[in-house]
């Protein structure tokens, strides 16, 4: 049996996280979420650039249940690379009640997709983030979007801001509908109406079939989680700028949890606390209807009555 030791200075996810105040409404999905392992049942792929603790499906039903949500959707995480058995597994354990985005290489076989498919994946992610993966040739990932086009398969696309401008045209360029993860992870110190996030709704506004999660405060935020007092409200620094595309976007947002949250280094949220912060996002019973339900049904369970 293979035995993993975690990154040093590796943050586990919350054991006991609090009940939220915020009621998701009936059916919500978490849109964004992983499992790790176990290593020892389903081993960390040799190129991975992080080793995570284990975070099992038993685990995240758990949690799904806790927070008062109906559905997930599972996302390939790059410490399991092009190996989705675990996701798999969850998604086989879960009832029909999680979908799956899965990691795959060039030339995968139809045979393969097909099987995906009937596993309940539905898109494949594509990530620009160098500290997670090594570049893929554009060339190749043309190909596997061309490859997913019959299924109805989406990409979701993982790139930090800055690296926006060099990937616009290439992204614009994929023919299935994108998912944008974490809004493109916006510098929170700059105006959210400035330059940098001006240039990410612009390319939100290029092809009406980009979605995009308004997820990962406790990624993005620079003032941090809640203060120690008591206060439910965190990642203040991050809200206007979620907001703002929540606003705009009503109809292609989605809202996930992260969990088991990879790679923190500053501090582990309570997972309590992130729903929390929903209603400071969708400030409306409608706007929160289509962030948590009706957008990733359609995406996801298209054809659920
Ligand atoms: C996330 C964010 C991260 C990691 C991954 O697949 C992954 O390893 O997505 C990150 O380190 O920013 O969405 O979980």
């Amino acid at each position: 049996m293979t035995t993993f030791e975690k990154t040093p200075g590796w943050l586990d996810w919350y054991a006991d996280p609090g009940r939220p105040e915020f009621q998701v409404p009936d059916g919500a999905v978490d849109a964004h979420c992983h499992v790790f392992g176990p290593g020892a049942r389903f081993p960390y792929a040799p190129e991975r650039k992080y080793t995570p603790c284990d975070a099992s499906k038993d685990q995240l039903h758990a949690l799904r249940d806790r927070l008062g949500f109906a559905r997930n959707v599972i996302v390939q995480a790059t410490c399991h690379g092009a190996d989705n058995s675990a996701m798999l597994d969850a998604l086989e354990s879960s009832g029909g009640l999680a979908r799956g985005v899965a990691t795959v290489r060039p030339g995968i076989a139809d045979a393969e997709l097909r099987k995906l498919h009937e596993a309940g994946v539905r898109g494949v992610r594509f990530n620009f983030v160098k500290r997670l993966v090594d570049a893929a040739p554009r060339q190749d990932l043309l190909d596997v979007a061309r490859r997913i086009a019959p299924y109805g398969w989406h990409v979701v696309v993982y790139f930090e801001a800055a690296d926006l401008t060099g990937l616009r045209d290439f992204l614009l360029a994929i023919p299935v509908p994108l998912v944008v993860d974490h809004m493109g992870r916006p510098d929170v110190t700059k105006d959210p109406y400035g330059p940098e996030f001006e240039e990410f709704l612009g390319f939100l506004r290029a092809r009406p079939d980009i979605w995009c999660k308004v997820t990962c405060p406790e990624r993005l935020t620079v003032s941090g989680p809640p203060a120690l007092d008591g206060e439910r409200h965190a990642y203040r620094d991050v809200i206007p700028f979620a907001r703002r595309v929540v606003e705009e976007f009503p109809d292609r947002v989605l809202w996930g949890t992260d969990w088991p949250h990879p790679n923190l280094t500053g501090h582990m949220p309570d997972d309590g606390l992130l729903v929390d912060f929903i209603p400071h996002i969708a400030p409306t019973p409608a706007l929160q209807r289509g962030l948590l339900v009706d957008n990733p049904m359609r995406l996801y369970w298209p054809d659920a009555d």
